[in-house]
């Protein structure tokens, strides 16, 4: 049974007016003069010139603070004039706006009014200046005084019948030392309920590189990616979300190393890069990037992988040496059986399947043979389907059967995505059951942690939405926006007694609530931390190397708490003292979280000086190839199924892809400049040809609409915008289409929803 829903008027998805839209031409290169206008604009616009100047120029330097946009590692030397991206400007400008809103405009703004502003609005209000409640009944926020939220918060738990009705969410832009708090209390109050924005993310990497690789993070460094003869960048868009790693393809091709683009779009970063640090990238012709784009139909990795794997084995048999023979003897398991099973395959249905011109996949096969410095780069273009995991286990065969793996130059690289998503799992994020983890907090910190497992993303909606789960703690993140199925999402969070917020910007989570609602501000990367001792955070980046992070600004109000000093006093607000973690101290002292964390987590060692300058790197037992941890001590090359699906006649195939101007939910401007696409979000990248055969006219408003379990979930008002892009498939902007993607149908054992492979109906308007 479950529980009527108690309802603020609130609109869930936003309002779906439109701007006026304007066209161009895809771009044919990233960055440039354009790249750097944008930045300057953005920063101006919200912190006025000095202070963004003057800011920018810590951002990813020694002494500085870590971009908080995305996880890709800074060098080892940073360029003094700037070691930052437009986006990362984009960022910081949002972050360490001057605006703030606080409880007089929310005296004046009722929630239901808010929530008729689009994402990009209520972004745009500014920061959150000071801690608010919204209490049972009410439509507008109020101030409350910090000891009372917190106190509020303990009573709620304390009233719980079992701890496992807690949610203790976290988005990736938390610091070490907050997440590793935030962790330690939630276990500490007795549940592993801590489903995290990884669950929708890499998730299906990390249980791909576990599975086969014995770890679940990448292998390679940043200069490896200097060094490498071929680079794959497969369902990954770095032009827009990880800027700066054009400039390591760039060192890569300058090198003499090639880079092949697997992706259903020809992403414009892919294509060309103007460096913005260099004279030839403002002035010249910039670089060219990828050698061969294969544009492969969405979620069809595996047939074209499996083509190109089939066309080296002939090779390999041919002429010898294609296939690392010592390497795939004396390290891995299961390549005999992959060979047979590829025979079971026609090279006509996996080219077919993939939608890859057989020149192409031709073109692939001569760049790989004769190559063994080779790296695979990915993001969510591999993780977000049903097969994500499978998906990515087949590219680790390709670099196991060319011994790629565990030497210079060469290996596996999931692209992170917020700042310090790996972070936060390296030290305790995580729903799951790590026996070493918990055995060392009973050890060293005097507490046994709960043995069940918790909730990820997916099972926190579902306890939420029948009732099971009563109170919803979100560190940062965006939960109703960036989980699957908005308005399931939505009744989740309102059937909650208590939905807490730790927050930077105000977004549709907080209008969209339980009963009763807390908004706790906090500072954001770039502030000072103030109040106690030894005051900086860590991060660790995608590559696993851990470093100091130092904010320099002064905080934007003075009502704000670090996030360590905010969990810490909820910790020790809630056990009273009676606990054996020293809570207080710990908020007051990052140094002493350290410690903890030294102990606790896994490869972390003297983390307080070495986290200093470049920082360190965690241990990696595939750069030693060191596979010992697997079954037999041997890495394992793996049979993966083609992808099933069965599509009716009016379907297509959409992928929920990120714009230019957004950072996940965070909507920074209406624009996607590489794209060629101005003013407006509401669209739906469609191919010239399914266009003409179901007579749709360029910019028609149609309706997206996808039926799965009988059911129709509708997301509205879209315009048809002619695209390359194969046939069958489309593409539109999250989160405005996770309206579309159900609540159930994720990834097989990584339970990603499947957002990159929905399947649709585009219907005219009048039909609808
Ligand atoms: N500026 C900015 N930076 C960001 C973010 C942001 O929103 N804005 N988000 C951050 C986060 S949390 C993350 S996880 C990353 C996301 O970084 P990306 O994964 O690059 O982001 P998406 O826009 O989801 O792009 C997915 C890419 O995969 C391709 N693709 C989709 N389906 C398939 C497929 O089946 N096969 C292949 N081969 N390709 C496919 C799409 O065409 C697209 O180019 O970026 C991080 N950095
Ligand atoms: N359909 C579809 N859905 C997706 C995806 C997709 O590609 N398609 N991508 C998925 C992915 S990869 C991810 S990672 C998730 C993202 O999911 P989330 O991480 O939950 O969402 P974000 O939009 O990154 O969160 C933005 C909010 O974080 C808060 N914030 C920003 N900085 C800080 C800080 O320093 N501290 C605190 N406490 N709060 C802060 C601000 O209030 C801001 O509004 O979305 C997923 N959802
Ligand atoms: S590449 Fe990512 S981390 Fe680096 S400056 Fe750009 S947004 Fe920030
Ligand atoms: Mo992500």
């Amino acid at each position: 049974m479950t529980k009527k829903i108690y309802k603020r008027n609130v609109c869930v998805r936003g309002p779906d007016r439109f701007s006026e839209i304007k066209i161009t031409n895809p771009k044919p290169y990233a960055a440039g003069k354009e790249g750097i206008a944008a930045a300057m604009k953005h920063s101006f616009k919200e912190m006025g010139v000095f202070r963004a100047m003057s800011t920018l120029l810590h951002m990813n330097q020694k002494d500085g603070f870590d971009c908080p946009s995305c996880a890709w590692p800074d060098p080892e030397k940073p360029s003094r004039i700037g070691e930052y991206c437009e986006n990362g400007a984009k960022a910081l400008a949002d972050e360490a706006t001057t605006s703030h809103i606080g409880s007089e405009f929310f005296a004046e703004y009722s929630v239901e009014e808010l929530s008729l502003r689009n994402d990009y609005e209520l972004n745009a209000l500014g920061r959150l200046a000071e801690p608010l409640v919204l209490r049972k009944g009410n439509i507008h926020y109020e101030a409350i005084a910090w000891e009372e939220a917190f106190s509020l918060i303990a009573d709620e738990l304390h009233s719980l019948q079992s701890p496992d009705q807690a949610i203790f969410y976290t988005s990736g832009r938390s610091s070490n030392e907050a997440a590793f708090l935030y962790g330690l209390f939630a276990r500490a109050f007795g549940t592993n309920n801590l489903p995290d924005c990884s669950n929708m993310c890499h998730e299906s990497s990390g249980v791909a590189l576990s599975e086969t690789l014995g770890i679940g993070k990448g292998s390679v460094k940043l200069e490896d990616l200097y060094g490498a003869e071929v680079i794959i960048v497969a369902g990954q868009n770095p032009g827009t979300n990880h800027p700066r790693m054009l400039s390591a393809l760039e060192k890569c091709k300058e090198n003499g190393g090639c880079i092949i683009s697997i992706n259903p779009l020809e992403e414009s970063g892919l294509i060309n890069f103007k460096n913005p640090q260099r004279l030839k990238g403002l002035l010249g012709s910039g670089e060219q990037i990828t050698d061969l784009h294969l544009q492969v139909k969405i979620n069809q990795d595996i047939p074209l992988i499996k083509l190109i794997l089939k066309k080296l084995a002939v090779l390999d048999k041919l002429e010898g040496n294609i296939f690392d023979a010592d390497f795939i003897e004396k390290y891995t398991v299961g390549a005999e059986a992959l060979l047979k099973d590829l025979d079971c395959y026609s090279e006509k249905e996996l080219l077919a399947l993939s939608g890859v011109p057989v020149e192409k996949v031709d073109a692939a096969v001569n760049l790989l043979a004769g190559k063994q410095k080779i790296i695979v780069c990915w993001a969510m273009g591999l993780t977000q389907h049903k097969n994500g995991v499978e998906t990515i286990r087949e590219y680790v065969n390709l670099l196991l059967l060319k011994g790629a793996i565990g030497r210079p130059y060469s290996g596996t690289c999931p692209v992170r995505g917020h700042s310090n998503v790996q972070g936060d799992r390296s030290v305790g994020i995580m729903h799951y059951i790590d026996k070493g983890f918990n055995k060392r907090i009973e050890t060293h910190l005097g507490f046994t942690p709960p043995a069940e497992a918790g909730l990820d993303v997916v099972g926190a909606m579902r306890a939420m939405h029948d009732g099971e789960a009563k109170i919803f703690m979100a560190l940062g993140g965006n939960f109703l926006m960036a989980a699957s199925d908005t308005d399931y999402t939505a009744e989740a969070l309102q059937r909650c007694e208590l939905t807490v917020q730790v927050s930077t910007k105000l977004n549709r989570s907080h209008l969209v609530t339980g009963k009763t609602a807390l908004i706790l501000p906090n500072y954001g990367r770039s502030e000072k931390e103030a109040g106690g001792t030894n005051c900086f955070v860590t991060v660790e980046n995608s590559m696993g190397r851990v470093r100091a992070s130092k904010g320099v600004l002064k905080p934007v109000s003075e009502n704000l708490k670090s996030e360590p000093e905010l969990i810490a006093t909820l910790a020790d607000t809630y056990f009273k003292g009676a606990h054996p973690v020293n809570w207080k101290l710990l908020g007051g002292d990052y140094s002493k979280i350290r410690e903890m964390i030294d102990k606790v987590a896994k490869g972390f060692e003297n983390t307080e000086s070495r986290a200093n300058g470049v920082g360190y790197y965690l241990p990696n037992n595939v750069r030693e190839r060191d596979f010992s941890k697997l079954p037999g001590g041997k890495a394992r090359i793996t049979i993966n199924k083609l992808p099933e699906h069965r599509l009716e006649s009016d379907e297509f195939m959409l992928m929920t892809i990120r714009s230019h101007d957004q950072f996940n939910t965070t909507i920074y401007g209406m624009d996607d400049r590489y794209r060629g696409v101005y003013n407006e979000r509401r669209i739906v990248f469609m191919n010239p040809d399914d266009m003409a055969e179901n007579n749709f006219e360029k910019l028609e408003v149609v309706n997206l609409s996808s039926r799965y379990d009988a059911r129709t979930r509708t997301a509205y008002n879209f315009m048809v915008l002619p695209y390359k892009i194969p046939k069958g498939n489309l593409a539109a902007y999250f989160p405005e289409t996770n309206a579309l993607v159900p609540y159930n149908q994720f990834a097989d054992r990584s339970r990603t929803p499947i957002s990159k492979s929905i399947k649709v109906r585009v219907c005219k308007r009048q039909s609808s």
